[in-house]
């Protein structure tokens, strides 16, 4: 049997950024309108005022300072605060598509690959755009791939719990080479009305070829060591956004119905499950945490990150340990770990080892063992 490699990794970069200072000013100008519409209320002590919030905060409990956005004007605009998409014909491209498409070209350029290398497609990420058709199929069909596609969703380890099925699919031969797309409009069910988590997330889509070692032409390529994956229920992240509202009569508009989370019980209990979980799998490989050249990780909170690694190998954690790119590309969900992979790795030399590891709800956890060939 052919080992299994990831031969190239794409990114698409929404248009727009939005920075700390830009998002609370919309934020409090929210704010001191909707607590000028219910001062009545407010003196009377029915209702609680709301409270600003601020970049200082933002920045030193997440480590996010900017996001990048698909629309911005709808998210600032404090009327709105949700992004203004146009909605298209069903014979244009969706936008969710059109992303992994740019994103799966740049992947298919740097493994030296076409459309028609492919033989399956896995859209896998956290909000998808619609039921049916799979937008895997339709990312299929517009980069001209063969054989089958479909669609997953495991929220923030969507891309790991993917990358899995794709080494599986190639390893039982009913793939040769796979495409695995993680487009993220986190924008669109994001409550951006919510002090507690409007500075989270950031829109973004990667892309990543698995293919047998014996067809890779690629400069660079990662042989997978091995993957692994754990899930364990939580009601701490929670979206109940589903195609059954309409039926129970609930309100479209209601806080369930967009991403919801107890930051603080999930960044406590998912640490140690996420760095027993990497353990755990470095040990079935016979490897030593302290000989992992590089942790690309989930990016939801940096601190979290550091604990994390520190926990492994039992010292202070670097950025050329465990690479940061949320201060940036704030929270994109799935692709974060995707993204610290593709924008840190050329300078690893060949035979070092790395682990993709993504963590978040459901809870869920994902791990993927590289060694640079
Ligand atoms: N500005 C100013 N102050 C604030 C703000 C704000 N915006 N928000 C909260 N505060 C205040 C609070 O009121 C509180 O004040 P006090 O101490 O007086 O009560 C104080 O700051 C501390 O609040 P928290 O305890 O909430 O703050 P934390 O230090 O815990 O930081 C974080 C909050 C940053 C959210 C942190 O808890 C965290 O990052 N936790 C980990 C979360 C995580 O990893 N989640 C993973 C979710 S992602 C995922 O699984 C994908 C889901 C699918 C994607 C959907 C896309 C939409």
């Amino acid at each position: 049997m052919s080992a299994v490699v990831i031969s190239g990794t794409g990114l698409y970069q929404p248009p727009h950024t939005i920075t700390n200072d830009e998002l609370v000013a919309s934020f409090n100008a929210y704010v001191d309108v909707w607590n000028a519409e219910h001062a009545a209320e407010i003196e009377a002590g029915t209702r609680q005022p709301l409270t600003h919030s601020s970049s200082e905060f933002i920045e030193k409990a997440s480590g996010i300072k900017q996001r990048y956005v698909m629309e911005k004007s709808g998210i600032l605009d404090p009327q709105r605060m949700y992004p203004r998409l146009q909605e298209r014909s069903d014979d244009q491209l969706s936008i969710l598509a059109e992303i992994a498409v740019e994103a799966a070209k740049k992947a298919l350029a740097a493994a030296g690959k076409t459309g028609a290398d492919v033989d399956a497609v896995i859209c896998s990420c956290s909000n998808l755009q619609r039921a049916y058709p799979a937008i895997a199929i339709e990312v299929q069909n517009a980069i001209g791939a063969k054989g089958y596609g479909f669609d997953m969703n495991v929220a923030c380890s969507a891309a790991t719990f993917a990358l899995e099925q794709a080494v599986n699919a190639v390893k039982n031969g009913s793939a040769k080479c796979v495409l695995v797309v993680n487009p993220e409009i986190t924008s669109g069910h994001q409550e951006w009305k919510d002090r507690d988590c409007h500075f989270i997330f950031g829109d973004v889509a990667t892309a990543t070829i698995v293919e047998r070692a014996d067809t890779a032409t690629s400069a660079e390529q990662w042989e997978v060591l091995g993957s692994q994956l754990a899930t364990q229920f939580s009601n701490n992240i929670r979206n109940n956004f589903g195609y059954l509202n309409r039926s129970e009569d609930s309100d479209p508009q209601a806080r369930d119905k967009t991403f919801r989370q107890e930051g603080r019980k999930v960044f406590k209990e998912v640490v140690p499950i996420a760095s027993a979980h990497i353990e755990s799998q470095l040990e079935a490989l016979s490897i030593q945490p302290a000989d992992v050249r590089r942790f690309w990780l989930h990016q939801a909170n940096l601190s979290m990150n550091q604990l994390i690694v520190k926990k492994l190998i039992g010292a202070e954690v670097t950025p050329d340990v465990a690479p940061l790119i949320l201060d940036e590309y704030a929270n994109t969900s799935s692709a974060g770990s995707i993204i610290a992979f593709h924008l840190h790795r050329t300078d690893l030399a060949s035979g070092d080892v790395g682990v993709i590891c993504s963590f978040g709800a459901g809870y869920s956890v994902g791990s993927v063992v590289l060694r640079k060939r």
